[in-house]
């Protein structure tokens, strides 16, 4: 089943054309510089240690820093991996490697060892721009070959290089994301498929450059990244950065620097809403959500507490934004709404996963042609695995998903992962790990332990500390004699249930 018809126009304003090259730029920066050229007094960023830089001033610091790199030996193509947190240093950081075309692999900072030394091995980076001691020493440890900087770019300058001349089908980023089997892939997005999606966003979300982001995601994953920051700096707009969530702090800039959009995971909306301050979102233009399901009754509260309706929305790291509730019509809770300009989906199988097709799609994972050939379908549309619905006049729903994933807070976790590292465990003789639902997170991860000898919590907790990024440790841990298999051998999972292991229903 396809979508009655590709409505992108529901998401046109009137006499918008939509041009997946946003009027021939073909890049990023080749966009973002018809911005900076035009009007380089206006402001761009606001760092909080910093204060405001201007689009020259990023234009200017992103050369210098682009000649650094390249002074260093850095080429076109190669892999620079970047893990920081939110700061006008890292984005003229990010902006001087797209430049140069260079591919960035963003990391998330919350990462241990062996989860960096993963992406170290398979994305082989030449250099690692980072803002902490420990995690350079992890990079230096699983490849001494790869240079450590810090987002200052501590390098001498060089030469101005040749900047912004990219083909369209140049790789942009490597985003990392994990799949059922087997340890994390590259998701390799070029700047074609980047630039499609932020143009798809800055019509649909009627994005100019009076708009100014309150942008308290992190900048190592799509939303944040892809949306967040390139969006505002395609948009020609501005940003204030925060380097964490806190509503205090975020409704103080916005009110400070007169915000006018807000994007968040539903776990900063649920934050919000119950915040005493919450009606000081009401001034601003838009607020959106996506990442995870919006639960329709915090939708509610957020539009009681603040008149804001949240429009949600709907993408991949592999994608970009692929579906959105629209500006100017209904935006419909518990849906994520219609296919953005040049987006097509449709419903495959059953139960109904959702399929994907559109010059925001990435072409492939790095070096995986055996994930490829299972993550597109011979006509090659991509597999999203997630299950989907639409209402009668096309309103897309998120039903479920094919994979097992846990989405809490934002993050996703492969509970195969969380597995494989706790196994490992001398007092574990078997475990399965599950998401169950959670009023803040959306889901929480949760692991059904079998053990052979007395557990001690506190141990586990270093354990795992050793082994996984904090945001995937179990929050409850529920010991149990045996875990449900099929004659199989296969864990039914469905069957693990608020501590308990449920009886056989047959299923
Ligand atoms: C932090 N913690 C989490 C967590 N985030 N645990 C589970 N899930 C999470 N998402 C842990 C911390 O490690 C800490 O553990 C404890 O929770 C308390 O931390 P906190 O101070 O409350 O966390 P905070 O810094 O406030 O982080 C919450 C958050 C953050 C919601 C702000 O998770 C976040 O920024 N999420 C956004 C993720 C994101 O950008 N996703 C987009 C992916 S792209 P301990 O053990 O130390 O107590 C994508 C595509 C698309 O999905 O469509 O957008
Ligand atoms: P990631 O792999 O981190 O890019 O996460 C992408 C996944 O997040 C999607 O496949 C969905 O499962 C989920 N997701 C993103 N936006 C939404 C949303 N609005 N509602 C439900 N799930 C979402």
């Amino acid at each position: 089943m396809t979508t009655p018809a590709p409505r992108s126009e529901v998401h046109l304003p009137a006499g918008a054309v939509w041009d997946a090259s946003a009027g021939g730029a073909g890049s990023l920066p080749a966009a973002w510089l018809r911005h900076w050229r035009q009007d380089p007094e206006r402001p761009q960023l606001h760092d909080p240690g910093r204060g405001w830089i201007s689009r020259g001033e990023l234009e200017g610091a992103s050369a210098r820093a682009a000649g650094r790199l390249a002074g260093a030996g850095l080429r076109a193509g190669d892999r620079v991996l970047l893990s920081a947190a939110s700061s006008a240093d890292l984005v003229i950081a990010h902006v001087a490697c797209l430049r140069l075309g260079l591919v960035v692999v963003p990391t998330n900072t919350a990462y241990r060892a062996a989860e960096i030394a993963h992406v170290v091995g398979d994305a082989r980076p030449c250099a690692a721009i980072v803002d902490d001691a420990g995690r350079g020493r992890w990079i230096a440890r699983a490849d001494p070959d790869v240079r450590v900087l810090g987002p200052e770019l501590d390098l001498p300058d060089a030469g101005p290089p040749a900047l912004d001349a990219l083909e369209p089908g140049a790789p942009a980023l490597i985003g990392y994301t994990s799949g059922t089997t087997g340890r994390p892939k590259g998701a390799v997005l070029s700047h074609a498929n980047l630039l499609a999606s932020c143009e798809a966003l800055r019509l649909a979300w009627r994005w100019t450059p009076a708009d100014r982001l309150l942008l308290a995601l992190p900048l190592f994953h799509m939303h944040g990244l892809g949306v967040g920051l390139h969006g505002t700096l395609h948009a020609g707009a501005s940003a204030v950065l925060l380097p964490r969530f806190e509503p205090d702090s975020l409704l103080d800039a916005a009110r400070e620097h007169a915000a006018t959009l807000l994007f968040g995971v539903p776990t900063m909306y649920h934050r919000l809403a119950a915040h005493p301050r919450v009606a000081e979102l009401e001034p601003l233009r838009l607020c959106i959500s996506g990442s995870a399901a919006l639960p329709a009754d915090l939708h509610a509260r957020i539009e009681a507490a603040c008149g804001q309706r949240v429009l949600e929305r709907y993408g991949m790291t592999e994608t970009a934004m692929l579906v959105s509730n629209p500006h100017d019509a209904e935006r419909r809770p518990g849906t994520v709404g219609w296919p953005l300009p040049g987006v097509e989906v449709r419903l495959q199988g059953e139960p109904p996963e959702i399929q994907v097709r559109g010059p925001n799609v990435f072409a492939g994972y790095w070096e995986r042609p055996e994930a490829n050939a299972a993550a597109f379908t011979r006509d090659g549309w991509f597999r999203t695995g997630d299950l989907g619905a639409l209402d009668a006049d096309g309103y897309l729903r998120i039903e479920g998903r094919a994979r097992e994933l846990v989405i809490s807070g934002g993050y996703n976790v492969y509970p195969r992962e969380v597995e494989d590292a706790l196994r490992a465990h001398p007092a574990i003789e078997d475990l399965a790990v599950v998401g169950e639902p959670d009023p803040e997170w959306g889901e929480r991860v949760v692991a059904y332990v079998v053990a052979r000898a007395p557990l001690d919590v506190a141990g586990l907790r270093d354990f795992a500390a050793q082994h996984l990024a904090p945001y995937k440790h179990p929050r409850a841990l529920h010991a149990v004699e045996a875990l449900p298999r099929n004659a199989l051998g296969k864990v039914q999972k469905h069957r693990l249930r608020d501590g308990v292991v449920l009886p056989d229903d047959g299923s």
